[in-house]
């Protein structure tokens, strides 16, 4: 693939200022310390290349991003998901995921393990993150790239696309019982977009462990596509061969298709996807234009080259 992960990193309408991003890691430094001892501790290195390129556009305010959230498991009030997961009793270190299916190294994973298959180091990111609610927000992740997980779990020839799943227990998400929704949450890509390296497993946020709200304890996310595609709190990975189904497309497949991807030529039936309300917590909202593919559009194009991306919305 031509690509060159600074390209990835030097996007024009990226992100933020380096003071901020320079806040952030120290920031982080205080709360690695905190949390020493854990999976965190080799931390979420920052790229210098992508540092020294942010430009303009401001990282979203961390209290404003984590009381906001879309986690219907809990709640279908956003500003209320993080009061709603205080009761969720979440031990990170007894947490597995399940690798099943299309690949060699099926098995239970803890997290320490998936990211030592991955290479054994995280990084920090800060992406755009698109809603298809037209809502958006840029947040610092720190995680690893979904594909070098991939690549080590070495799934085999027949597998076409990668299914994810978060936990099915009415236990810690209430909405489980109460929603007659297709639980468990699903989504699903590509193999070819799993291996993107814009592609992310996110294990933590702003310099720290994903909060609850977030999707702790990982969670994906896919910054060219629509918010509901980064699905949180991953119990299990599933390789297969056949394009699977996901919970939104189930629902209301006229309005979310499986690949999602952000367009502002393609409105939603409910709304135009043109523009979108920036969360900066002003009274009056700020809107900007949507980019094709979200502002990735140079690195992911050619994953859709022969696609047609009106009816494959
Ligand atoms: N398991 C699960 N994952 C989920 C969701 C959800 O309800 N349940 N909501 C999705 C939607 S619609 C969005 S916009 C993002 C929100 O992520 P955030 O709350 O971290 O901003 O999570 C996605 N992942
Ligand atoms: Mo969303």
């Amino acid at each position: 693939m031509i690509y060159s992960k600074k390209s990835a990193y030097n996007e024009p309408q990226a992100l933020i200022t380096p003071e901020e991003l320079f806040l952030n890691r120290r920031q982080f430094l205080k709360n690695s310390a905190e949390f020493g001892g854990t999976i965190f501790l080799g931390g979420f290195v920052g790229n210098p290349q992508f540092t020294e390129a942010l430009v303009g556009k401001h990282l979203t305010e961390e209290k404003l991003a984590l009381s906001h959230n879309n986690f219907y498991e809990f709640s279908l009030d956003k500003a209320e998901v993080k009061n709603k997961v205080e009761s969720w009793k979440l031990d990170t270190a007894s947490w597995r995921v399940e690798v099943t299916g299309l690949v060699d190294k099926a098995g239970k994973y803890s997290i320490e393990d998936l990211i030592k298959m991955a290479g054994g180091s995280q990084e920090e990111r800060v992406y755009r993150f698109r809603c298809v609610e037209a809502w958006s927000m840029v947040l610092p992740w720190g995680g690893f790239e979904l594909g070098k997980l991939v690549t080590a779990l070495k799934p085999q020839s027949k597998a076409r696309y990668i299914v994810f799943q978060s936990f099915k227990d009415s236990k810690i998400g209430p909405n489980i019982d109460r929603l007659s929704y297709p639980w468990p949450y699903q989504e699903g890509l590509t193999l070819e977009e799993a291996k993107h390296p814009l592609a992310f497993l996110a294990t933590g946020i702003y310099g720290k462990p994903l909060p609850k709200q977030s999707g702790a304890p990982i969670r994906l996310v896919v910054p060219w596509k629509y918010g509901f595609k980064s699905i949180k709190s991953i119990t299990k990975i599933i390789f297969i061969d056949e394009k699977p189904k996901t919970l939104w497309n189930e629902l209301a497949p006229k309005e979310y298709g499986f690949y999602a991807n952000v367009n502002p030529n393609v409105d939603h039936p409910r709304w135009s996807q043109a523009r979108e309300t920036i969360i900066d917590g002003k009274f009056l909202p700020t809107r900007q234009k949507t980019l094709l593919f979200n502002g990735y559009e140079k690195e992911v194009k050619d994953l859709y080259k022969n696609l047609d991306l009106v009816a494959n919305f």
